[in-house]
């Protein structure tokens, strides 16, 4: 399996009730390392920027100012498919769809407030690494 980075946010609704520490053991327990991490606070522009693919959906002004409500932590993690074992370890986008074990099963309070965020694709890891990290920040 190739060695893949990802990138991967806990959103506001998990770091308010002090979630860091449990999401992030189960993305250790499932194989990722973390590479890079820190502890930031998004504004508008940024998150506009960031979920900009999501810029003509009825939910994109809610989820800019959810994901700007509050601090988050913003990770590269790394691992053996990291993309798609990232996706696998935080469930279904909908939390009452997610899987028994997953992130989202666990911590989602809602659909938006889902707790996490992870790439999609390995071209979207990159991408989204960049707007928050540089080569620099991330130590393997
Ligand atoms: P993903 O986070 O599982 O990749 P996306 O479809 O990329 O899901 O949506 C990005 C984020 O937008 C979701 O994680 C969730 O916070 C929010 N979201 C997605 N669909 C809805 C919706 O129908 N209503 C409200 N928020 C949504
Ligand atoms: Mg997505």
């Amino acid at each position: 399996m190739p060695l893949e980075r990802t990138f991967s946010i806990i959103k506001p609704d998990a770091v308010e009730r002090n979630k860091i520490g449990e999401i992030t053991a189960m993305l250790e327990a499932a194989g990722l390392r973390i590479v890079a991490s820190k502890r930031i606070l998004l504004n508008h522009d940024k998150a506009a920027e960031f979920y900009a693919v999501h810029s003509d959906k009825p939910f994109f002004k809610s989820l800019c100012d959810f994901m700007c409500s509050g601090p988050i932590v913003v990770q590269v993690l790394e691992g053996d498919n990291a993309v798609q074992r990232n996706r696998d370890v935080m469930g279904a986008t909908n939390p009452e769809e997610a899987s028994e074990g997953t992130i989202r099963k666990e911590f989602a309070l809602s659909l938006e407030k889902n707790s996490v965020h992870g790439s999609d694709s390995l071209k979207n890891a990159e991408i989204e690494i960049s707007h928050f990290f540089t080569q620099e920040d991330i130590i393997s």
